[in-house]
């Protein structure tokens, strides 16, 4: 039985290839940092799983990634463990560098010196291309980072080519364009909008009528950069890519991405259809979610994934999208959970 760790696992990505890997017969061990509550309601699926165990761990303590990696010996490790808001990343540039940068280079320490049979994803990013006009963007496209969380993610993505080539560990960096599920979280985009799309459908089906924002009857939703262009696809089809670079004979980086891309705005427009409406009566502009910089426009090209992994996505943007409204209004109708007002600046 094949061993894994998989950093990040309380998170999106994480608790999807936390599946996969247990679908596929591995012994996974699944890394947590501390938190005064309960945050393992994504892996509701694996945590009764005779082969799934949680350890502690956090990507900023060098020492206790050294016990983990040394004792648990496995084939493979993936690290999506980040800060993973760019946003926030504004705010929080200190604390980005350690965990995206420095994080990723104590794994690969750990691993050099103490389980060198072992291989290593990294989750690198579609922001490492930031603003360059390059369009689509593949794997020799130039680096040109826009914010703290593209620069840290730089840093790891450049650790993994050297760790590659002057210690010959088995390192693969998955570089990733944006990917979305109903397991997202709540201040990302494309979730802030399925939530309120939910919201907007919960009193349509209470009342008969939609809401009206002008009358208090809901609030407006707040959007930052409408005109950003994202490619987006699901989260589910780009893990089983980042297990398929592990499988390989030879380390390589590969993009993933869907080859499409669509403004936040279509994003909207896509959403509230479900919902029988326009999101113009429902948004409002609000400079607090404006970035001091942000990435106009990302399009990836995945030939490469595509010809040497076999790699394609299954799931379409309008099929993701209904799967995530569809979560937030069912969320709502269950379990009533009131959507708070978003009072960060993300
Ligand atoms: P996510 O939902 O935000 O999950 C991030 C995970 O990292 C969580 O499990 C979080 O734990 C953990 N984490 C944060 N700081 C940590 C620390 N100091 N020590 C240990 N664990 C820590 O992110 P995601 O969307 O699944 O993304 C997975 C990875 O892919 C990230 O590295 C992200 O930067 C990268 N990426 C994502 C996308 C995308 O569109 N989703 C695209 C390209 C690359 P808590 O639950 O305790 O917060
Ligand atoms: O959903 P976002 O916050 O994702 P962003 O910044 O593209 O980053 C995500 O994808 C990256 C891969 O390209 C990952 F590496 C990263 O970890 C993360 O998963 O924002 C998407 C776009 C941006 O242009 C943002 O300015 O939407 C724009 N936007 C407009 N209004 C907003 C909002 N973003 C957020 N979060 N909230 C808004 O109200």
């Amino acid at each position: 039985m094949k061993k894994a760790i998989v950093f990040g696992c309380t998170g999106q990505d994480g608790s999807y290839l936390s599946e996969l890997l247990l679908e596929k017969n591995y012994e996974v061990t699944g890394v947590t940092r501390r938190s005064s509550v309960n945050n393992l309601e994504r892996l509701t699926g694996v945590l009764s799983n005779a082969n799934f165990t949680l350890r502690d761990g956090d990507l900023t303590d060098p020492t206790g990634i050294f016990k983990l990696v040394s004792e648990c010996q496995a084939d493979e490790i993936y690290n999506l463990a980040a800060m993973s808001h760019v946003g926030i990343s504004f705010d929080q540039p200190v604390t980005t560098m350690e965990i995206n940068a420095m994080g990723p280079l104590f794994i690969l320490e750990a691993i050099r010196q103490t389980s060198k049979h072992t291989k290593f994803y990294q989750a690198s990013t579609s922001e490492l291309f930031g603003n360059n006009s390059e369009r689509p963007q593949n794997e020799k496209t130039h680096f040109c980072p826009a914010s703290p969380y593209g620069i840290a993610k730089l840093a790891a993505h450049k650790m993994v080519g050297l760790y590659r080539e002057c210690y010959g560990v088995f390192a693969c960096a998955g570089i990733l364009y944006n990917h979305e599920s109903k397991k997202r979280g709540e201040n990302f985009v494309t979730r802030k909008i399925t939530k309120y799309v939910a919201k907007v459908m919960k009193f349509k089906n209470d009342n008969g009528r939609l809401p009206d924002p002008s009358k208090n009857e809901i609030n407006y939703l707040e959007m930052g950069n409408i005109n950003a262009s994202r490619d987006w696809s699901h989260a589910e089809d780009m893990v089983r890519g980042m297990w398929m670079m592990l499988q390989q004979d030879k380390p390589q980086d590969f993009v993933l991405s869907s080859g499409k891309t669509h403004t936040v705005k279509q994003f909207l427009e896509f959403a509230f259809d479900f919902a029988g409406t326009n999101y113009s009566k429902y948004v409002t502009i609000s400079e607090k979610y404006y970035r001091p910089l942000d990435v106009n426009y990302l399009l990836g090209d995945c030939s490469k994934a595509k010809n040497i992994l076999g790699w394609k996505p299954k799931i379409t943007l309008e099929k993701m999208i209904y799967e995530m409204v569809e979560n937030d209004l069912n969320l709502l109708e269950n379990n009533g959970v009131i959507l708070a007002n978003d009072s960060s600046n993300a």
